[in-house]
């Protein structure tokens, strides 16, 4: 039955980031009969680059290999600043792109999603919002991102602050730091990309009375390189998009940086140097992935190229301690996603920047002035910020109460008995190609569990164009339901687990192998992205298109009226 407050939809997507724009943009074009919408949870467009507003938020890929490649009137257009560009410089194109495109006429904004129920008798999916709004639809889109879900540290009493405290991602708007740091005494906790760049940034900022960082992890960085770019230079990047999104294509994770075909070991101590000395002067990932090729799946060649990081760490900070602090131990270079900074070690040579070694002395409890640590140590705290990552890949799913075909849940734990019929039990993501899901019918994601994720925006529009060829073959075939058969899914999940096996950074805890500690249940490692390479993965998206859409079951149903 059909409510007074309800809207309905052909397609809905979830999400008006990078992801939802290009798949509204993609599916308005290409279906203009239908009804598209936009459910955004925030009160602006831009996801990820709307959110992360804190102090040095910055994009590390090359601002030109991160615009949308099918807008060639304003790839001609638009100028990129610098060679890696602002949060906000980001978050302004986006935009651009919405007003250009008039696509925020179809994006609801201030809409979070609460409940998505699947129902079996019309094949259509209805979405319940926080105000009790419903939308129904036939098909629906998650675009919802996979570091969009922050978390906070579980450390007793964060509760009892006094001072300021928010965390990176829901930074307060109009805040301005010459004034809202002014004299103060800022502790962060968290040192991963984010707040590598909130540090650095903060550090900079001549008013502030002191920054204490707590480090829990070290982790390996290394220099951005960040340029400004000439008028001269944006007129001659502009005759090259062709050749640099042919590059993107190209390579394993869609950067524009391809590995040294060699191998670290083959090759003399001399040549080796050379490489490393050479990359290390470029911009951008090519430090991490302009290395030869078997820096991340051998462990002595990954040895290697992390003493030669650390000697370079070691000469940009001036006490020894807190250098010896600053250099992980217990994961090589590159088995992590790699932060690139920009003064980040230098940093520590401030008398007024102090590092806090959570190994040495971990966090105890928070308080109202501040943090104690192990040696019984009270830091006092002005404002308190919490750098600590996202509860990645499924943690959008985990906001939303998910009922899918059945009646089963999405998520759960298998120790439950609800949870024991749960779809991903235990955070564990069954897919197929990484955009469908049994008991899951008509359900698409962008950069969804089981998706390379490499260069963001490049694996975006991929995705966007595949799921858009979908629908078009159920548009064609009225077709009004469709889902993956069960051997496609344990085919592909098997695959997507092959695939990581003798990668270092699948024996280290990180978001991507789906280790948080702040999330109940996310403390065992799982494979939750597809770590082989985008070249082979578009290919198996080819493939299963050519075959009539291999491992898709689809149904026409008499009674699929939405
Ligand atoms: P990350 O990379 O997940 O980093 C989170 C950081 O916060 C990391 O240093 C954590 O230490 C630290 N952390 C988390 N919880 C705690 C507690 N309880 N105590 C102390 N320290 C803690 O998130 P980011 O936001 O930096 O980056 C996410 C991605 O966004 C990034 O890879 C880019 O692709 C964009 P740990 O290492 O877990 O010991």
């Amino acid at each position: 039955s059909i409510q007074r407050n309800e809207q309905q939809y052909d397609v809905l997507i979830i999400g008006a980031g990078l992801s939802g724009i290009c798949a509204l943009h993609n599916f308005r074009k290409r279906f203009p009969s239908w009804r598209v919408g936009v459910l955004e949870a925030a009160d602006n467009v831009g996801g990820t680059w709307y959110c992360n507003r804190y102090p040095g938020a910055r994009v590390d890929t090359e601002s030109l290999s991160y615009a949308y490649s099918w807008d060639k009137d304003l790839l001609n257009e638009w100028t990129w600043k610098e060679s890696f560009s602002t949060q906000a410089d980001v978050l302004r194109y986006i935009e651009h792109v919405c007003d250009k495109h008039d696509l925020y006429k179809n994006i609801q904004l201030n809409t979070r999603v609460k409940t998505a129920l699947w129902q079996d008798k019309n094949n259509v999916w209805l979405f319940r919002d926080e105000v009790g709004t419903h939308h129904r639809t036939r098909f629906f889109v998650s675009c919802m991102g996979f570091l969009s879900t922050p978390t906070l540290p579980a450390i007793p009493d964060i509760e009892l602050f006094q001072g300021k405290s928010f965390h990176t991602s829901r930074w307060p708007k109009d805040f301005d730091m010459s004034h809202d740091l002014a004299n103060k005494r800022v502790g962060i906790i968290g040192t991963g990309a984010t707040g590598i760049q909130t540090i650095t940034a903060i550090s900079k900022e001549p008013s502030i009375k002191s920054l204490k960082v707590f480090q829990r992890t070290a982790n390996w960085s290394a220099p951005l390189r960040n340029e400004l770019i000439s008028s001269g230079q944006m007129e001659q990047h502009r005759k090259d998009y062709d050749a640099l999104f042919q590059l993107c294509a190209s390579t394993p994770t869609c950067f524009m940086h391809q590995a040294d075909p060699r191998k670290s070991l083959e090759v003399s101590a001399d040549e080796r140097l050379a490489l490393w000395e050479d990359i290390y002067t470029k911009p951008g990932f090519a430090k991490w992935l302009g290395t030869f090729s078997d820096t991340y799946n051998n462990r002595e060649a990954n040895k290697l190229y992390s003493d030669f990081m650390a000697s370079k760490i070691r000469a940009r900070i001036d006490d020894p301690e807190v250098a010896d602090s600053l250099i992980p131990k217990n994961h090589g270079f590159g088995t992590r996603r790699v932060p690139l900074e920009s003064g980040y070690f230098e940093a520590f040579n401030q008398p007024n920047v102090h590092l806090v070694d959570l190994k040495k002395t971990p966090i105890e409890r928070v308080t109202k002035d501040g943090i104690i640590t192990s040696d019984g140590k009270e830091h006092e705290l002005d404002v308190l910020i919490y750098a600590t990552g996202f509860d990645a890949i499924t943690g959008a799913f985990s906001s939303i109460d998910w009922t899918g075909k059945d009646g089963r849940p999405l998520l759960g734990s298998s120790n439950t008995k609800q949870g024991e019929q749960a779809i991903w039990a235990d955070h564990r993501p069954r897919t197929y190609l990484g955009m469908t899901a049994c008991s899951m019918p008509n359900m698409f994601m962008v950069l969804g569990p089981h998706q390379p994720f490499g260069n963001a925006p490049r694996t975006i529009e991929h995705a966007v164009e595949v799921i858009s060829d979908l629908l078009q073959h159920c548009k064609d075939n009225n077709y009004s339901y469709v889902e993956p058969t069960g051997e496609a899914v344990d085919a592909w999940t098997q695959h997507v687990v092959e695939s990581s096996k003798g990668a270092l950074s699948n024996e280290i805890d990180s978001w991507m192998t789906g280790v948080n500690t702040n999330v109940k249940g996310k403390t065992v490692r799982s494979v939750a992205r597809y770590a082989g390479s985008a070249i082979e993965y578009r290919r198996r998206c080819a493939e299963s298109k050519a075959a009539g859409w291999k491992g898709l079951a689809f149904a026409q149903l008499s009674n699929s009226k939405l």
